[in-house]
């Protein structure tokens, strides 16, 4: 018995070397980091999706915009005290920053996180690294550019004028990376680029650092300088992680992108129409805006019992949970206040417990209610 266990125990580490556990930057989960259920075996993550900061940087309403998410994002902090949060993607407004290095901009919106000592994990929406696109309002009518360089840092280009490079996925994730010892973020396997947000984190059980209780696993749904997909180089490194580190599927898996699947529009209530059992929300005020493709994502998450739940943004007018096969496909809440809509402001809030295993989310909102609580275990199994 004693020998097969060691036998076992080898493989085991063969396989965590082989799938990359040593290298935190390369998409392999990290080990011994410290994400772990509490003494009490709970665990709370507070998703912070659509912030859109720097939006209209050059106008005031813009930066004024950037105060109140702030705002927002400070009073969901100290109701909830999460242990974890995740940036769900546009974060930044990118097409808006006439800025050398939008990485000012990310900062500002991690920062409500980082100064109350909590941390995190962002992923790329469509906006993130998108190209600065110079406002109309900007040129005379006779065609001639005013220089409003001087709003914010800009590249000369020549002598005559300014031109704003954008910041790339790998330039913002770096520039998070390096400065923030709390950030759990990572630039993905290069195989993977142009997508970069993949990878996937451990949280480990509260007796165990080594042994995991939850996968959290990352995904870069596209837009900005690329189309809004999933790759199929995506899917097979989804495939080839789970495989590696949770075999026999027996530790539950949440996934995170910013752009919802084609599945979500299969399973969503009517637009505009009231949400109705099995599905839980608050609001519903538009049609799902779906990524370009399916790859074969879906089908992958399908057919794995582990996978609990999809959890997305994007959509500022949707907030809902509904089953779909044996998993949940989740609507954030609209955080930030950049960003079209003015629905009222929130947070959408996961709280997990780790023995028996529960999974819970609600939505938190900025004036301190909450609302929209959902059990997102079981699903019966007669819901389609
Ligand atoms: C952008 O800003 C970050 C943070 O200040 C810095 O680490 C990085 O080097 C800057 N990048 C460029 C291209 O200026
Ligand atoms: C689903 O699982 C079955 C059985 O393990 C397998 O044969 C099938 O290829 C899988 N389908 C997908 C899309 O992964
Ligand atoms: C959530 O809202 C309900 C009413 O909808 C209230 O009874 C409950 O106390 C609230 N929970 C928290 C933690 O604020
Ligand atoms: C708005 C902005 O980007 N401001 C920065 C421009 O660069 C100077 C110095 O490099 C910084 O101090 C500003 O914060």
């Amino acid at each position: 018995m004693n020998r097969r266990k060691t036998v076992f125990d080898a493989l085991l580490a063969l396989l965590i070397v082989v799938a990359g556990g040593d290298g935190r930057r390369r998409g392999g989960p990290e080990f011994g980091k410290g994400l772990r259920f509490s003494g009490s075996g709970s665990f709370r993550i507070a998703l912070f999706a659509d912030l859109h900061y720097g939006e209209n940087a050059w106008d005031d309403w813009g930066p004024k915009q950037d105060v109140s998410s702030d705002r927002v994002l400070s009073s969901v902090l100290d109701q909830e005290m999460p242990d974890f949060v995740i940036y769900l993607g546009d974060v930044i407004t990118a097409n808006n920053l006439p800025t050398q290095n939008a990485s000012i901009y990310w900062d500002q919106a991690i920062s409500p996180t980082r100064d109350r000592g909590i941390p995190w994990a962002t992923l790329f929406g469509n906006h993130d690294d998108a190209s600065f696109e110079w406002p109309l309002q900007w040129f005379s009518a006779d065609g001639i550019p005013e220089i409003h360089c001087s709003v914010a840092n800009f590249t000369v280009a020549g002598e005559k004028g300014c031109s704003f490079r954008g910041t790339t996925r790998i330039e913002l994730m770096k520039a998070e990376i390096i400065r923030n010892s709390l950030s759990h973020s990572q630039y993905g396997p290069k195989n993977l680029w142009p997508g970069v947000s993949n990878y996937v984190l451990q949280i480990s059980s509260s007796q165990d650092l080594e042994s995991p209780s939850v996968f959290l696993y990352f995904l870069d749904s596209g837009g900005g300088s690329y189309p809004e997909v999933i790759s199929y180089a995506q899917v097979k490194w989804f495939q080839e992680q789970s495989q590696a580190i949770n075999p026999f599927a027996v530790v539950p898996e949440l996934i995170f992108w910013h752009i919802p699947s084609q599945a979500y529009k299969k399973v969503a209530p009517r637009p505009k129409s009231t949400i109705k059992c099995p599905c839980v929300g608050s609001i519903n005020f538009e049609e799902v805006a779906s990524q370009e493709g399916e790859w074969g994502m879906m089908d992958t998450l399908l057919n794995r019992s582990s996978v609990k739940a999809v959890f997305v943004g994007h959509n500022h007018g949707l907030d809902w949970c509904c089953p779909h096969g044996q998993l949940w496909l989740c609507f954030a809440r609209h955080t930030g206040h950049g960003g079209y809509g003015d629905w009222p402001r929130g947070s959408r809030i996961i709280q997990m417990t780790e023995h028996p295993f529960s999974l819970t989310s609600w939505i938190r909102m900025e004036d301190g209610t909450n609302h929209s609580r959902v059990s997102l275990l079981p699903v019966p199994i007669n819901l389609k």
